[in-house]
């Protein structure tokens, strides 16, 4: 780390604004006197924060992006780096907050009393990445956070019906994990699903279109792929689903021609919206066959995923937030919601509605002018814990929209909580 710039404070007052690495890393402003959230399980340094740079015992580290408001009236400072996106840290310090990097790193203080100092550096971001309008997204249905990777076909279609006679307005099916054969595996279906041309058939036939999640850069030690192609392998994605992970090397073109056959096959199978996750697996520390650097590998692979579905909806999941403007339409910005409200080993990466709020609300400045925020799904059956805030958090900073209740479920509120908040979706512009 070298030393970036030293501010006087207000040490009662003064605030830090911390970016995290990727979709489930906590991102928020923090009391200066504080220390950032920090992972409690060694495989989530890699899952969920940035792999290969752990925060500091004391203070705050940020990837990319670090704001200090001093707290005694003077303006808000912003930190960020380039392309190779810097860590950047700061610690209170007698009276100082103390600013240090491991790369160039550039500081701006646009903001104002009417101005949000991040929203007026993520202006500048957006232009400089060539962003244009925003794409505005279609409303969805998501499998996961009742059934989780116990999803059947039949599941899919008791939804599909309840959702079709209660006249939500859905306009996507999105099948979450749970559908293929396995972490890697995405032409082969696990034994609940028989054919995904004839489910996208009824879906279409409800006048709906059809969504499926895949973690196209992620490998299950147990797949067949993993088998097959030992040399496609790279680093250590983590431990999940109870087998160890690997990422792709995106810069082999066994690879992306790979990529490009799974992508395809599922938008002839009738997919036109695309949740793509644990893509941090793309952009593992260490060596390519290519010399590109991982930053650069990711590109490539995302642009080939892109190549394949055409002008379809693209959802990033799990992903390098600033390394990913321009390459999907939208973006998760919170870590997993979750029917409990707190995460139950204190880890706020880990599926907690607590987590979600905290990024959803850190990363709102984003959302319409990055992409559109995905705050993660609206749950509001009566075993979600506090549920009455989590759609308050939807209804105030959700872009994308979408629901993940079995329908049956709801009581008389959920389900028209359900249908209030996808029928009054937002513009795709900026909240702020
Ligand atoms: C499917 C899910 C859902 C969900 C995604 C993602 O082990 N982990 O650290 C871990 C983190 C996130 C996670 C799963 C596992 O959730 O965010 O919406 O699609 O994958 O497996």
């Amino acid at each position: 780390m070298r030393p970036v710039d030293e501010i006087p404070v207000d040490p009662a007052r003064a605030r830090i604004y911390e970016h995290g690495w990727q979709s489930w890393s906590p991102t928020a402003w923090h009391p200066a006197t504080g220390t950032s959230p920090r992972p409690v399980r060694p495989p989530t340094q890699v899952m969920s924060y940035r792999p290969g740079k752990p925060g500091p015992e004391v203070g705050f580290h940020g990837e990319g992006l670090l704001a200090v408001d001093p707290g005694d009236g003077g303006p808000v400072r912003v930190y960020s780096g380039g392309e190779d996106v810097p860590s950047i840290r700061a610690a209170l310090v007698d009276g100082h907050v103390v600013v240090s990097a491991d790369g160039p790193v550039t500081m701006t203080s646009n903001g104002s009393a009417t101005v949000d100092p991040l929203a007026a550096w993520a202006d500048d971001f957006a232009r400089a990445a060539g962003m244009g309008p925003i794409r505005p997204a279609p409303t969805a249905w998501c499998s996961w956070y009742h059934y989780y990777t116990d999803v059947t076909e039949a599941d899919i279609l008791e939804n599909l019906d309840a959702i079709h006679r209660a006249a939500l307005p859905v306009d996507v099916i999105q099948i979450d994990d749970g559908w293929q054969s396995g972490i890697g595996d995405w032409l082969t279906l696990s034994g609940r699903f028989d054919s995904l041309t004839e489910l996208t058939a009824r879906i279409a036939g409800t006048g709906r279109r059809s969504g499926i999640w895949v973690a196209p850069f992620l490998v299950g030690a147990r797949s067949e792929l993993a088998a097959e192609h030992p040399d496609w392998l790279i680093g250590d994605a983590g431990h999940n689903w109870d087998q160890d992970l690997r990422g792709l090397d995106l810069t082999n073109p066994a690879v992306t021609d790979h990529l490009r056959a799974v992508f395809t096959g599922l938008h002839e199978a009738g997919f036109d919206y695309f949740k793509i996750d644990f893509l941090y697996a793309g952009a593992l520390p260490g060596p390519r066959q290519s010399g590109q650097t991982p930053l650069e590998a990711y590109a490539t692979g995302m642009r080939a995923i892109r190549e394949a579905i055409g002008d379809s909806y693209l959802l990033g999941c799990g992903a390098p937030i600033l390394p990913s403007v321009g390459l999907v339409d939208g973006m998760r910005v919170s870590a997993d919601v979750d029917p409990a409200y707190a995460p139950h080993d204190g880890d706020l990466s880990q599926p907690s509605q607590a987590g979600a709020a905290l990024s959803t609300v850190g990363r709102a400045f984003q959302h319409g002018r990055f992409w559109v925020n995905d705050p993660d799904c609206l749950i509001v059956r009566p075993a979600v814990e506090r549920r009455e805030e989590w759609a308050e958090v939807v209804a105030g900073y959700g872009g994308l929209r979408s629901c993940s209740d079995r329908i049956a479920d709801l009581d008389a509120w959920g389900l028209e909580t359900t249908r209030h908040l996808l029928a009054t979706v937002p513009p795709p512009l900026p909240f702020a």
